[in-house]
């Protein structure tokens, strides 16, 4: 007979983390805001001044009593918190994901299977290798992590623009990643994988070789978060209703279609507006342009041998081409909003790829395995304690009853007497859920095996896969991947290094090591190709295709006489298609009065051409030569931007020395009429004939 139960012995109650003790003020406010008309210190007093430090005299010493010096202070000092150990730059919002109710035969996880369930969602992007306040658009792999705050609880799908990685067992990841950051003596370059220990590693650790092809490719510099792929890079397992399983490979398409920016404008980038995604980002959500995916999935058998038509699918190096297993769609993201406050939410949400829900199970991928333990140990070094799992960005909004208690900062004041199981003096509650009550039961998975250090053999083909990518490109993306090794081995020290990565490019492609030697000054190897794949057209950005605009950036060249009238009509069909105007003049101001006034958002001072999609020239702009616009024009030239003109403009060009009757060099009547055919330029992203143009020597 277990003893009598004292009053006080009840269940814990079974209420989210965010419901637990203090409800907020009774007017509704969130509690977690800001509250109330006054400064107060941080326990509620109301505060008369901040500006003075309590003195004993105006002249005299500071008093050890002034409370409020000491809390303010205090609290200052410990503002800031480690930085990601990788990932630390990185841009955020909040969305939602729809299922379509497609994946209902492969998955129960309702935040996949369920028809148009709408999931609420925490995504971040990031770049890897630099620090928090490091340039955008440095040339490396984007971070695509997504929280589904689903009613099963936390899924954390937490990607890369990229499909594949850099090593295939998780124990090497210290080691890419060291070679990868700045020089330890003096901490240079900053995000940057051009430099000697960066292609040290990857030049003998070949099985990098996939990954780093795709860094060198426009890939490893996006136009805008809004317009790369996500990829899940491992293969997970989906479990349906009748617990029968497959392999599933994740996959984001954007709306807005995949596009880079040139290395040029990354470059110009980082130092005139390092927050270029940043700012994008959240510029086109405050617009009211919402960035849009397409969640896809390819999907396998299950069987014991987990490799599709030779490739292995536990091998994060390696791709099944979009051709031999197509896409299915599943499900859509729309971001929505941005975050109230950076460290609260960007900063402070904590992804893990341990966050599954029923439905949703791991496979063998040793990085995998090894990522399902780093993400959980890193945040209590970053988040200072277990407890970071009841931060407002990371709590569930399914119930949680977890029986966790205590820790640095618990936020929760949970109720009963029995955080154990079994027990009986809390009624055995809270109670284990089993299949049909919605418990994340594993399904078997047969597992034998020597307990050994080694790989398998299907991991040992490290170059085929990188140069079926590098086949797969188009001619301009041919031509940016070879300037980027190029580049990037320019800057490396050790002519050791460079030879050893002529030899892998050897593997990959003649042509493109031919041309990469020739730039370094070194003879090219022996050719020593590998065979691959047929080439996948998926893996091309370049294809013809068009996409909306939402959120492009035009600029219009205008001036004190330039036609206002024409620039409003213009802005007018530009914003209808989700674009913004730009109007850009010598100095700053207003241009014109009444309806037609223009306010003068850019001067030829703080404009640079990196902030633009396409130029437009005004009837009526200054015809005097300035040396700004010159260099604006020409940048915008070189980074096969669209050009367009009406009236007078066109003087402006042929003044600045380019051909206005080359490729997308537009030219109509009216402001209006300009308009459409600049959207029809804009969404094509930028003027390809015009390429060939435009060689590495003008860059
Ligand atoms: Fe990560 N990674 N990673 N990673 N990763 C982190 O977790 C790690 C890998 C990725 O916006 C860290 O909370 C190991 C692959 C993203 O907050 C850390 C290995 C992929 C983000 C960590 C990998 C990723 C991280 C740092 C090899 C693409 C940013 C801070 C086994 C599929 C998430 C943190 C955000 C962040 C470890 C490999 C993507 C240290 C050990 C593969 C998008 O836990």
């Amino acid at each position: 007979m277990p003893p009598a139960r004292k009053p006080d012995q009840s269940a814990p109650e079974t209420v989210s983390a965010t419901g637990v003790g203090y409800e907020g003020p009774e007017d509704g406010r969130d509690p977690r805001a800001q509250a109330g008309d006054f400064l107060t210190s941080p326990m509620g007093v109301r505060l008369p001044d901040t500006d003075h430090s309590l003195k004993a005299g105006r002249r005299g010493p500071t008093l050890l009593e002034d409370f409020h010096l000491r809390e303010k202070i205090n609290a200052f000092d410990h503002e800031r918190i480690p930085e990601r150990v990788v990932h630390a730059r990185g841009a955020a919002a909040h969305g939602v994901f729809t299922a379509y109710g497609t994946a209902g035969t492969i998955t129960r996880a309702a935040v996949l299977a369920e028809k148009d369930l709408e999931t609420p969602v925490f995504v971040r992007f990031s770049t890897v290798l630099g620090s928090r306040g490091s340039a955008d658009t440095a040339r490396d792999t984007r971070g695509f992590a997504v929280k589904f705050y689903s009613k099963e609880g936390n899924w954390d799908l937490v990607g890369n623009n990229m499909p594949v990685f850099f090593i295939q067992d998780a124990i090497k990841f210290p080691d890419i990643i060291h070679a990868g950051k700045p020089n330890p003596s003096r901490e240079i370059p900053q995000a940057q994988s051009a430099h000697d220990s960066f292609w040290d590693f990857v030049t003998l650790h070949t099985e990098a070789t996939h990954h780093t092809i795709w860094n060198m490719s426009d890939r490893g510099i996006p136009r805008s978060y809004r317009m790369m792929e996500g990829f899940g890079v491992h293969t997970f397992r989906l479990v349906n209703e009748a617990r029968e399983t497959v392999l599933v490979q994740f996959k984001w398409t954007p709306k807005l279609g995949v596009h880079s920016l040139t290395w040029e404008e990354a470059q110009l980038a980082a130092g005139a507006d390092p927050d270029f995604h940043r700012r994008d980002l959240a510029d086109a959500i405050e617009a009211g342009a919402f960035p849009e995916w397409e969640l896809g999935v390819q999907v396998f058998p299950d069987n014991d041998e987990q490799m599709y038509e030779g490739i292995d699918l536990l091998d994060p190096t390696k791709i099944v081409p979009e051709e031999m297993v197509p896409v299915q769609p599943i499900g859509k993201l729309v971001l929505t909003a941005n975050p109230t406050n950076y460290f609260a939410e960007t900063e402070q949400v904590a992804f893990n790829t341990g966050h599954v829900v029923p439905g949703i199970e791991f496979t063998n991928d040793p990085l995998l395995q090894g990522r399902n333990f780093s993400y959980l140990d890193t945040q209590l070094t970053r988040l200072g304690g277990p407890n970071w799992r009841q931060i407002p960005v990371n709590r569930p909004h399914a119930p949680v009853n977890d029986n966790l208690r205590d820790g640095f900062m618990q936020q929760g004041i949970p109720t009963g007497d029995a955080p154990y199981l079994p027990n009986t003096v809390d009624d055995g509650e809270p109670k284990p859920a089993d299949w049909e009550h919605g418990g994340y039961v594993t399904v078997p998975r047969h597992v034998e095996g020597d307990v050994v250090r080694e790989t398998q053999s299907s991991f040992e083909d490290h170059f085929s896969q990188a140069a079926m990518f590098y086949a797969s490109l188009s001619e301009p993306e041919k031509v940016h991947t070879t300037e980027a090794y190029t580049f990037e081995l320019g800057k490396v020290y050790e002519k050791e290094i460079k030879v050893r990565a002529l030899g892998v490019l050897a593997k990959i492609d003649t042509e493109l090591c031919a041309r990469v030697a020739a730039g370094l000054g070194l003879p090219a190897p022996e050719p020593d190709l590998v065979e691959h794949l047929e080439a996948s057209p998926a893996l091309s950005q370049v294809t013809g295709q068009t996409h909306p605009v939402d959120g492009r950036q035009v600029a219009v060249i205008a001036g004190p006489d330039a036609d206002l009238a024409g620039i409003a009509a213009f802005r007018e069909a530009i914003e209808a298609a989700g674009a913004q105007v730009k109007v850009l003049a010598p100095a700053g101001g207003e241009l014109g009065s009444g309806k037609t006034q223009q306010v003068v958002e850019r001067t030829y001072v703080t404009a640079r051409s990196i902030e633009f999609d396409a130029v437009v020239v005004a009837d009526g702009a200054p015809k005097e030569k300035d040396i700004k616009a010159v260099v604006l024009l020409h940048e915008a030239f070189r980074q096969l931007k669209a050009f367009g003109t009406w009236g007078d403009g066109a003087e402006v060009l042929t003044a600045a020395g380019i051909d206005t009757t080359g490729p997308g060099v537009l030219s109509a009547d009216s402001g209006a009429a300009l308009a459409a055919d600049v959207i029809a330029a804009l969404s094509l992203h930028r003027v390809w004939d015009r390429a060939a143009l435009v060689t590495s020597s003008a860059v």
